[in-house]
C-alpha cells in the first residue's frame, strides 16, 4: 500500500557502528555481562531521533561539540522542532484538539534517572524546557494543565498563541465532517523523541508532541509518560516511542525496550519485540495505526522498528547527519 493510501486508511477509529574501542566500564555494571563484554562501543557521541528531523539532530550535535551535556543536547534539539511552525505535531503550529486547543505533552530524563514531564500544557512553545524545569526546580515529576502553565510563566516562559493560521485552517477543514478519526500521521510527523549518548557514554532523552490531531479535549498520550513515551537507564540504554500513544501506554513500551536490552537483546531486537507485543495482542487493530520505537544501548548501538513502513530515524554520528528508513512489521500493505 502506498504511503498516501495508508495515511487515508489509518485512523483512530481503528483507534488512529562505526566501531571503535571496546567497552569495559559498562560491562561491569550490567546484568548481561556475557553479552555486553563481547560488544564494542560505537563512535561517540551519538544523537538519534524519531523521524526525519536533521535540523534538530544537528542542533543537538552542535551542543555536544560546544561542550554541552547529553541533557542539554536533547533539550536544545527538541526545541528546534517545537519552534518549527511548519511541523504540525509538536510545539507551535501543532494541530489542535477537536475544540481548537493546542495542548502539549513532553518529558525529559537524565543519566541519573531523574525526570520531568508536562501534560496538557497550553500557550507555551517549549514544553520540553518546562519539563526540564519540573525535573530540576521542583520535587515533582509531572505537572499538568493550568498548573504546568502557571509554573512555566513563573519560570519566565513566554505566553504565546500556539494555533497558527495553517493549523487553524486544517482544523476548520476537519470540522466540516468532524469525524473522530484523527490520522496517525506517518508523513507529517515532527513529534520528536531524541536520545543522546555523550562521549563519556552517558545517556539522556526527551520527547515532545502536540499529540494526536483533533483528539478529545484533555487527552494525554504516551509522550510525557515516563516508561511509555521515553525511558533512560544509564547502565543499559534508552528508548523513545512515536505513533499511537494509547498502544504504547498499554504496553509501557519504552521501559519494555530498555528492559529487553537489559536481558541482552540488541536495540534492534528490543524494538522489534516491543512492536510484536502490540501487534500480537488479542484483537489488535494494528493495521490501522502506526507505532515506532528507536533505541540506543550503552555501547552506542542503535535500533528502530515500526509497525508500518515510512517510519524513520535520524542519526548524527562522526559528523554525519542522516535519516535512515526503519524496518517494519507489516509487509502485507
Ligand atoms: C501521542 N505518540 O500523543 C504521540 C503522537 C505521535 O507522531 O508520536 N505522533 O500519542
Amino acid at each position: 500500500m502506498k504511503r498516501r493510501k495508508f495515511l487515508k486508511n489509518a485512523s483512530l477509529s481503528g483507534i488512529g557502528l562505526a566501531l571503535g574501542k571496546s567497552l569495559t566500564s559498562c560491562a561491569e555494571t550490567t546484568p548481561s555481562d556475557s553479552v555486553i563484554s563481547t560488544l564494542e562501543v560505537a563512535s561517540l557521541p551519538l544523537v538519534i531521533a524519531t523521524w526525519d528531523v536533521k535540523n534538530a539532530t544537528a542542533k543537538a550535535w552542535e551542543v555536544l561539540q560546544n561542550g554541552g551535556s547529553a541533557l542539554d543536547a536533547v533539550e536544545q534539539g527538541c526545541r528546534v522542532e517545537e519552534a518549527n511552525e511548519k511541523g504540525q505535531s509538536v510545539g507551535k503550529g501543532g494541530l489542535p484538539d477537536r475544540d481548537g486547543n493546542v495542548t502539549l505533552d513532553a518529558c525529559i530524563m537524565n543519566q541519573n534517572g531523574d525526570c520531568g514531564s508536562v501534560v496538557f500544557l497550553q500557550n507555551i512553545t517549549h514544553a520540553v524546557s518546562v519539563a526540564r524545569k519540573v525535573m530540576e526546580d521542583t520535587p515533582h515529576v509531572m505537572l499538568a494543565g493550568s498548573g504546568a502553565e502557571k509554573f512555566a510563566l513563573q519560570k519566565g516562559f513566554k505566553k504565546e498563541n500556539l494555533l497558527t493560521e495553517d493549523s487553524k485552517k486544517s482544523w476548520e477543514a476537519w470540522k466540516v465532517k468532524s469525524e473522530y478519526s484523527p490520522i496517525i500521521n506517518i508523513e507529517n510527523h515532527d513529534t520528536i523523541g531524541m536520545l543522546v549518548i555523550d562521549k563519556g557514554g552517558n545517556l539522556s532523552g526527551a520527547c515532545t508532541t502536540s499529540g494526536l490531531a483533533y483528539k478529545l479535549n484533555g487527552r494525554v498520550g504516551d509522550s510525557p509518560i515516563i516508561g511509555s513515551g521515553l525511558f533512560v537507564d544509564n547502565e543499559i540504554g534508552a528508548a523513545v516511542a512515536t505513533g499511537l500513544g494509547e498502544e504504547v501506554v498499554k504496553t509501557v513500551g519504552s521501559f519494555l525496550v530498555v528492559e529487553l536490552m537489559r536481558q541482552g537483546k540488541s536495540p534492534q531486537e528490543a524494538c522489534e519485540i516491543a512492536i510484536r507485543r502490540i501487534v500480537d495482542k488479542p484483537n489488535s487493530n494494528y493495521k490501522n495505526f502506526q507505532v515506532g520505537y528507536i533505541a540506543i544501548n550503552k555501547q552506542g548501538q542503535t535500533g528502530s522498528f515500526s509497525i508500518h513502513q515510512w517510519f524513520s530515524m535520524t542519526k548524527f554520528q562522526q559528523g554525519k547527519n542522516e535519516t535512515i528508513q526503519s524496518e517494519y512489521f507489516n509487509k502485507d500493505a
